[in-house]
């Protein structure tokens, strides 16, 4: 496996253990904390990269890897975030709910062959998405999200 898979893989497996020590202290106010109008809480983010893991990431990658050349379908956050199921919202909730669907994805990962990873899909706003692209895209979506919760941190101790 090329050195870049390896390393992006890596960043997949140390998402749950950073989530943990990042949230670990954390009381309910400043995981519900906004830092604007429009921005998410961390309880937010930690459901938004679950739901991620389930419905569009591993899909995704499912369907990339089991169909002939697939369109995908673009993903609406704000839509998600408006219906989202908030009904396992406390952080060990979604902590372990996201261990479990992280290690299903690290799972059909650990499975591609050589040729998965060439495989390509279309999606209507991104062009053409190898398997490759979409899990660097996995890994830096990942991330994004763990330095937007240390914003939010650092964003809800200034305001105080
Ligand atoms: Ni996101």
């Amino acid at each position: 496996m090329a050195a870049t898979l390896a390393h992006l893989i890596a960043t997949l497996e140390v998402t749950h253990e950073e989530l943990t020590r990042l949230t670990a202290t954390l009381s309910d106010e400043v995981l519900d904390y906004h830092p604007g109008p429009e921005e998410w809480s961390i309880r937010e983010i930690l459901a938004h990269l679950v739901d991620d893991e389930m419905f569009v990431m591993r899909t995704r990658l499912e369907r990339i890897v089991r169909e002939e050349y697939p369109t995908l379908v673009p993903n609406d956050e704000k839509l998600w975030h408006s219906q989202r199921n908030t009904s396992r919202d406390t952080v060990s909730e979604l902590l372990r709910d996201f261990a479990i669907q992280r290690a299903a994805s690290l799972n059909i990962i650990g499975f591609l062959r050589e040729d998965d990873w060439k495989r390509t899909a279309y999606h209507p706003e991104e062009g053409d998405l190898t398997t490759e692209i979409w899990v660097e895209h996995w890994a830096n979506h990942d991330i994004v999200h763990l330095r937007q919760i240390e914003r939010n941190c650092a964003s809800y101790l200034e305001r105080q």
